[in-house]
């Protein structure tokens, strides 16, 4: 049942539609009665995370505190929604190991690099051709396909609503 508390942990490209479908799925499990909470870049590395940019060494540091983060959040009894890039498997890996089996629920928003960078929508992907980003995941630091999420996204076949509606459903299994 979806009273479980849980943490619902998106990963994907800048621009993959991460925020976008957690945002949608929050709004329908608030409108179904769940007390739910999103993390994610605005929330977060604005302040906790102020002192952390973007090298492998501040990534891994960051995603370390926001697991440690959505696990309190957990234990106080809400669905969190953490939608943060972490581009690399042993963080996400890391993130999965502190919570019980099946309060972690993984979901990979496979939007291919050529798609969002070709949709843009903030130019960061423009910048980070020209140089004026460095360390930009998907042009110069990697970003690591999750092999076994719970979940995997098809955001070229379906709408944002489709893709919210079936995270719902794989929270209610
Ligand atoms: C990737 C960057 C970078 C670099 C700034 N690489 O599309 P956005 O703008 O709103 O989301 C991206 C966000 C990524 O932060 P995360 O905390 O999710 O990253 S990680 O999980 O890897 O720690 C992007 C913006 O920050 N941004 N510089 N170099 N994205």
């Amino acid at each position: 049942k979806a009273q479980m508390p849980r943490c619902v942990w998106f990963t994907g490209l800048s621009g993959s539609g991460k925020s976008t479908v957690a945002n949608l799925v929050e709004k329908r499990l608030h409108a179904m009665g769940h007390h739910c909470y999103i993390l994610d870049g605005d929330n977060v590395r604005h302040g906790l995370n102020k002192d952390l940019g973007f090298t492998d060494e501040d990534r891994v540091e960051n995603i370390r505190r926001v697991a440690e983060v959505a696990k309190l959040m957990v234990d106080a009894g809400l669905i969190v929604l953490v939608s943060f890039i972490s581009p690399f498997r042993a963080e996400r890996r890391m993130a999965r190991e502190l919570f019980e089996p099946g309060e972690f629920v993984e979901v990979f928003v496979d939007t291919p690099l050529a798609v969002a960078e070709s949709r843009d929508v903030k130019g960061l992907y423009a910048k980070a051709r020209a140089g004026k980003i460095p360390n930009f995941t998907g042009i110069d630091s990697p970003y690591e396909a999750p092999e076994h999420a719970e979940l995997v996204l098809d955001t070229l076949g379906e709408s944002p609503e489709a893709l919210a509606q079936q995270v719902i459903a794989r929270l209610l299994d």
